[in-house]
């Protein structure tokens, strides 16, 4: 089965013709084509590619062939993407995903809470010991290291039909000597436990995981993700035109702003792209 711009190696004998398939190889695919009657609950196309550039460069190439709710996995990214064209470096052993979402019904900022709470419920889940926890706009921390991020990207289909790639990166099995590559604090489950954990196992919990949260309604998505923010009540750093700005952060608002208390002025609405490390 050949995908545009991965490399030829298959691990299975006879993989699944796969619809929209031009180049390229599939190293793993399965369909399970199955939805709740309120929305999605399983993956259409659980798809695994090896070193291709970038799950969510992939899934945007080929959103109007992709199948609604399908899944792309990369093994690896040749060019591995974060917010505001930032890297991520992704090297194997690690989580790469892309969810397609063609009919999601609330605004994309949730689909980005819902990857993102995904990823925090599958950290938990493979360490259940461990104080994984969201800092703002969407990275999953623990021991205040970057374990995971989350690239949301809206696609219009060739119908018009606004559609979201909600991408996420989780560092499972990454040494510290990879992790120096980020050139930021950051953490993986294997350095965090001293264990490696299977990446195929946690490929499936992700899914899982993750369509059950695209299924949830936008309330719940919003208190889950406050819920489970480390920021609130906390200072953050904020970009005002550019210049840097601390306050406090007041809560999430049913936009998707965050509401920030900022000493001698009082709340203002702040969005994920005004978000600075602190
Ligand atoms: C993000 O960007 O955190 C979003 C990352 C999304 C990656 C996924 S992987 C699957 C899908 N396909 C893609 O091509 N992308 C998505 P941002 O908040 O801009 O953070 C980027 C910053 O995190 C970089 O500038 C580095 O400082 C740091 N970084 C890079 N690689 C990292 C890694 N593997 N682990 C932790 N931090 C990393």
């Amino acid at each position: 089965m050949r995908f545009p711009g991965s490399s030829p190696r298959f691990l299975r004998r006879q993989p699944a013709r796969f619809p929209g398939a031009k180049d390229g190889f599939a190293i793993f695919s399965f369909n399970g084509y199955r939805r709740s009657p309120v929305n999605i609950c399983l993956p259409s196309q659980f798809i695994v590619l090896e070193n291709i550039a970038s799950s969510n460069a992939y899934a945007m190439e080929n959103f109007d062939t992709l199948a609604d709710a399908s899944v792309i996995f990369a093994e690896n990214q040749t060019a591995g993407r974060g917010r505001l064209g930032r890297k991520w470096h992704s090297p194997k052993g690690n989580i790469y995903a892309s969810f397609v979402l063609k009919k999601y019904p609330f605004m994309p900022v949730y689909a980005a809470f819902a990857i993102c709470l995904a990823g925090l419920k599958t950290m938990k889940t493979l360490a259940p010991s461990l104080d994984f926890q969201i800092k703002l706009p969407n990275d999953i921390i623990c021991e205040n290291r970057k374990t995971g991020g989350v690239l949301c990207e809206i696609r219009k289909s060739s119908a018009g039909e606004t559609g979201i790639v909600a991408g996420i990166g989780l560092n499972i099995n990454s040494t510290e000597s990879d992790l120096l590559e980020t050139g930021c604090h950051a953490s993986s489950f294997f350095t965090l436990t001293g264990k490696e954990y299977p990446i195929a196992d946690a490929r499936t919990i992700l899914a899982q995981n993750a369509f059950a949260y695209f299924s949830r309604d936008e309330n719940k998505i919003l208190s889950d993700f406050i819920g489970n923010c480390k920021m609130i009540g906390r200072q953050v750093a904020v970009s005002d035109g550019g210049n840097a700005v601390k306050g406090i952060l007041d809560t999430i608002l049913s936009d998707g702003s965050a509401l920030v208390d900022i000493p001698g002025e009082g709340k203002r609405k702040f969005y994920s792209g005004d978000f600075l490390s602190v």
